[in-house]
């Protein structure tokens, strides 16, 4: 992949909303700076923005997903990254199929565990791209 020219992705990321709360995962990392993201990941060829959303929810969490709407789309540029990344972001937000279903941690090489946040005290430090998210202003629960 390193030996291709660089080109934009797309990541489809979602806003899981349980009562209040928004479910993060921390982000393993190779350095220390791991961050509070929302899960999601790289759309595939073929697939509906829900279908990836489900998908990768379900992949990540063991969670069923239901309600999936768009709420907006950000364009994320990592240049400083050591793998210089670029990536157009789907925002869906969603609530789970069965309210009393828990998140796993399904990825254990990516994520050192899922949980629910409140929206106005969310933990720190948060991926850089959600973090710009939340400054703007946007509110998955009231959109
Ligand atoms: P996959 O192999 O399962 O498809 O991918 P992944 O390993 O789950 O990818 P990811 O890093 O979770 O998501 C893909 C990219 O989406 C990520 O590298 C950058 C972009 N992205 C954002 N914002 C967010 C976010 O809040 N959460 C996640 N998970 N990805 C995000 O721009
Ligand atoms: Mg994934
Ligand atoms: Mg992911």
């Amino acid at each position: 992949e390193s030996s291709e020219l660089p080109v934009p992705k797309v990541g489809v990321v979602v806003m899981v909303m349980k009562e209040k709360k928004i479910l993060l995962g921390k982000r393993h990392t190779s350095n220390s700076n791991s961050t509070y993201g929302l899960p999601g990941g790289h759309l595939e060829f073929g697939e509906s923005f829900e279908e990836c959303a489900a998908r990768e929810v379900k992949e990540e969490t063991g969670l069923d997903i239901e309600k999936m709407e768009f709420v907006m789309v950000t364009n994320n540029l990592f240049l400083d990254d050591p793998n210089p990344s670029h990536y157009i972001a789907i925002i869906l937000r969603a609530v789970l199929a069965d309210p009393s279903q828990e998140p796993q941690n399904l990825e254990t090489t990516k994520c050192e565990g899922w949980d629910w946040y409140d929206w106005n005290n969310l933990p720190k430090p948060i991926f850089r791209p959600l973090e710009i998210l939340v400054q703007s202003g946007l509110n998955p629960f009231t959109k």
